[in-house]
């Protein structure tokens, strides 16, 4: 009977009230959650094994129960008693955590906050005027790299197209805040994480891309083919471009074996020349050969390679991630002239290859954000000579690739983290000629100031100090951004007056 009730839960304007929800986790997804749940009248439980003072209060405010429980080893009795009508999951729970299992075997469904929005999208039906207004389309965005840049570039050319968008999602901002917004969108741009991906059933995108796809996240998943079939739901029930990446086969089969809604095209993107249905480039100039009547015979100009180099988007993975961006607001029906606009615009965020400075030949560049060996190697890849600062939480994933494939570009390296010792061994076995330096120290104050002095040590001049870990940040930092930001003090703590303008962008091979 409860499954019959959830399958009339299609709508804002639903009847949810009394709903029994169980709610796992109380970070932000968790409390988004909660927060939209409690507005609709359900009868809501969060259940976390971990939450600061404020998330505690908050939830007292809203007037939702909660149990804190640090072991979680179990379905805590609160929870039992409920009967729980459904539960909605934060990402970050592994999917064989006990109160999951619990629920499998009561039979109770589990939903993510994606599942949830995908059903509560309709909340905003009139305009300021009193004007119907339709729920806001998504534009879902997946892949294991890139998907903040491409959420941001897509999302900035909607709106310098005349759209009414935002990026939500995993980017930061859940996407019930967004679904939420009085005056509603136009249309969403949803960064989606595998973890999202796995409980999300309903949604039917718009547009839909999965950039590209490496091994990751493996120690929730459990296997690669786990982790690939999470990715490949984004293009599930899309209902007019899948975009895919012509130079990673994995996303273009993705696109043939997904269910779409009728009429949908596949639509590749790469930095090759493009075909009749593709973005790509031709002798430097970015074309859309997928959105214009006559795309058999001719291709619309969108920018120059040399255009993005210059405003520091020039790497050869920010370029592809330009080219998806495009083809997604194409779709969409943003002009060319409305990208190039927002091209001239478009700032990089924090941590993303980003030149912290420049001194006596070497420079220093945080990539923090290369939270993957997939996303080392795109770095790795765009400088000649490096000293390379690695390390973190590796999630389970083969370095030997990472380390074999890029030893010749390496002057030496620097490891930080618990799992030094898994890298230290691939480098014994692939990269033996590599000097590799570790940092033992474990407080967080030390790691990047040690890390910093030994890389200064051995750098020489044309060199690149690059930070871009191919790990995840928890073991050492709150996250990437902790990291980085780390890092760049460091740096110029170490150089004293040297700095360069973050936004410069750093020198390439
Ligand atoms: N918790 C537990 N036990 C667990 C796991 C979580 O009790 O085993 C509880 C704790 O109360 C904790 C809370 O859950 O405070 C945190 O929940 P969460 O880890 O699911 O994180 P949120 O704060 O809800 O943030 C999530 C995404 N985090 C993860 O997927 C790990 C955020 O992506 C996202 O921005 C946010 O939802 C809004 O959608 C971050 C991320 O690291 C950036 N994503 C991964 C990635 O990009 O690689 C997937």
């Amino acid at each position: 009977m409860a499954h019959d009730r959830l399958s009339t839960l299609t709508s804002w304007h639903s009847d949810w009230k009394g709903l029994r929800v169980g709610v796992l986790g109380l970070g932000k997804t968790g409390f988004s959650v909660a927060d939209t749940l409690v507005e609709l009248g359900a009868e809501v439980l969060v259940v976390a094994q971990r939450a600061d003072d404020a998330q505690v209060r908050l939830v007292e405010v809203i007037g939702a129960a909660l149990v804190l429980d640090e072991q979680l080893a179990a379905a805590p009795g609160q929870l039992v008693e409920l009967r729980p009508e459904v539960l909605v999951v934060s990402p970050g729970f592994h999917p064989d955590h006990p109160v999951l299992e619990w629920a499998g075997e009561q039979g109770i469904p589990v939903w993510g906050d994606v599942e949830l929005a995908w059903r509560l999208r309709d909340k905003v039906l009139t305009n300021a005027d009193g004007s119907n207004r339709a729920p806001a389309e998504w534009i879902a965005v997946t892949g294991t790299n890139g998907k903040t840049t491409t959420v941001q570039l897509t999302a900035t050319m909607l709106v310098e197209g005349g759209f009414r968008a935002a990026p939500c999602g995993n980017i930061g901002i859940p996407i019930l805040d967004a679904i939420r917004d009085p005056q509603g969108f136009d249309v969403l741009v949803v960064e989606l994480s595998s973890y999202q991906l796995h409980s999300t059933f309903s949604m039917s995108p718009y547009s839909a891309v999965c950039l590209n796809l490496a091994e990751d996240h493996l120690d929730w998943h459990g296997s690669f083919d786990a982790y690939a079939d999470a990715k490949a739901r984004v293009y599930t029930n899309t209902k007019v471009a899948c975009v895919y990446n012509r130079s990673d086969a994995r996303t273009e089969s993705m696109v043939e074996n997904a269910d779409v809604v009728e009429g949908a095209r596949a639509v590749g993107f790469g930095l090759g020349v493009p075909g009749p249905s593709d973005v790509g480039i031709v002798d430097g100039i970015l074309c859309d050969r997928a959105f214009i009547d006559d795309r058999r015979t001719a291709a619309r100009e969108i920018t120059t390679v040399a255009d993005l180099a210059a405003r520091g988007l020039g790497a050869p993975h920010t370029v592809a991630n330009v080219l998806a961006a495009a083809a997604l607001a194409r779709s969409f029906g943003v002009s060319v002239e409305a990208i190039r606009r927002a091209l001239a615009r478009f700032e990089l965020d924090h941590h993303r290859i980003e030149l912290v400075a420049s001194a006596d030949g070497v420079s220093w560049v945080n990539d923090s954000k290369a939270t993957n060996a997939h996303a080392a190697n795109a770095s790795l890849g765009a400088f000649d000579s490096v000293v390379w600062i690695a390390g973190g939480l590796l999630k389970g994933v083969d370095v030997d690739p990472l380390i074999r494939g890029r030893a010749g570009r390496l002057r030496a390296v620097v490891l930080i983290g618990t799992e030094r010792e898994t890298l230290r061994k691939a480098f014994e076995r692939h990269a033996p000629g590599v000097p590799v330096f570790e940092v033992d120290h474990t407080e967080t104050e030390e790691v990047m100031s040690a890390a910093v002095r030994l890389a200064a040590a051995v750098a020489l001049a044309g060199d690149v100090v690059l930070l871009a870990p191919a790990a995840a940040s928890m073991d050492q930092f709150v996250d990437y951004s902790d990291r980085g930001t780390r890092f760049a003090q460091a740096v110029r703590d170490l150089l004293g007056g040297g700095a360069a303008d973050e936004h410069d962008a750093p020198p390439r091979g």
